[in-house]
């Protein structure tokens, strides 16, 4: 599980040699044995999930990549996804300021948390590390339709601080690049980096008949708070990745106007207008039969 920071424990990175953008070195030949023997551990296991759980897309950068055998060096892999998508890593401490996460991403370069998690960590993490900033976010990067998508997150973020709305902005990045669902020949998958970069999530994103699977609608994820500390109640489903190219170049203003005049939706509310893929059941529900997900749009009340 990975939650945005919180005022109330200290950032884990050591920020003190951070430059003014918060990037730093990656030192690459700091790395204990033990660490890169963890990283292989936690690639392995995520691996064995990709071809039934991720996106087509995620699957192929994954096979095109080659990290599987020792924590990535960020500046190499850089190179060739420069060729790709013209994106670049750049290494950062661990959680850095709005502002200036924005302008790396308005940038095309993506932070990339230096540390790796503890052994005793491996299911649990507070703080984003090199295993959920790198396996969950760096494949999609590769993908053209999703590397331009995220240039323009990072650019909507500097008018959402402007306009005192980063809080709902951010439900885009949280429902989308964190924990996204995506339909594929009728199937659901997973390309968001906190489902794939978590061996129980990846899992539970799919087959778990415990939340609910709703069709991705802009107006209504502006309006939809989220949890931070469990798996997602509601997870939201693109159409293809083209449907939130062309959702992130609207006009917010009115949206933002909109989300702020009307009542929020709580993580696990279904509304009216919703197209649902699955009637989540519930925190029972996750204890339930597994049935089979259904996928054609169901209407509400069905
Ligand atoms: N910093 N390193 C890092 N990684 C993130 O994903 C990140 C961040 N700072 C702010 C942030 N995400 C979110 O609050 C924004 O998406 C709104
Ligand atoms: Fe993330």
């Amino acid at each position: 599980m990975i939650s945005p920071k919180t005022s109330d424990y200290p950032l884990r990175g050591d920020y003190s040699s951070a430059a003014n953008d918060m990037t730093i070195a990656q030192d690459w030949g700091a790395y204990a044995p033990a660490e890169h023997e963890l990283w292989r551990q936690l690639y392995r296991r995520q691996a064995s999930l990709m071809d039934k759980y991720a996106a087509t897309p995620v699957v192929s950068a994954l096979s095109s990549l080659d990290f599987a055998d020792a924590i990535p060096n960020l500046e190499r892999v850089s190179s060739s996804l420069k060729r790709a998508t013209s994106w670049r890593l750049v290494a950062v401490p661990g959680f850095i300021p709005d502002d200036i996460f924005f302008s790396h991403l308005a940038a095309r370069q993506f932070p990339v948390t230096i540390w790796l998690r503890k052994p005793e960590e491996i299911d649990y993490l507070v703080e984003p590390d090199i295993f959920h900033d790198f396996y969950g976010h760096v494949p999609l990067l590769f993908n053209p339709v999703f590397a331009d998508f995220l240039q323009l997150y990072g650019i909507k973020g500097a008018e959402a601080g402007r306009l005192g709305t980063t809080d709902l902005l951010a439900r885009i990045y949280w429902y989308t690049v964190e924990f996204g669902l995506i339909k594929e020949q009728g199937q659901l998958k997973a390309f968001g980096a906190g489902i794939l970069s978590s061996f129980a999530e990846t899992k539970f994103s799919i087959d778990s008949p415990a939340p609910n699977r709703v069709a991705f609608s802009l107006e209504r994820v502006l309006r939809t708070e989220y949890r931070i500390d469990d798996f997602q109640q509601t997870y939201f489903v693109l159409e293809d990745f083209d449907q939130l190219f062309q959702a992130i170049q609207r006009d917010f203003r009115p949206l933002y106007a909109d989300s702020r005049a009307k009542p929020q939706f709580g993580p696990f509310d279904l509304t009216a207008g919703d197209q649902i893929h699955w009637r989540g059941l519930g925190r029972a529900g996750s204890k339930g039969i597994p049935q089979q997900l259904v996928t054609g749009i169901q209407s509400p009340g069905h």
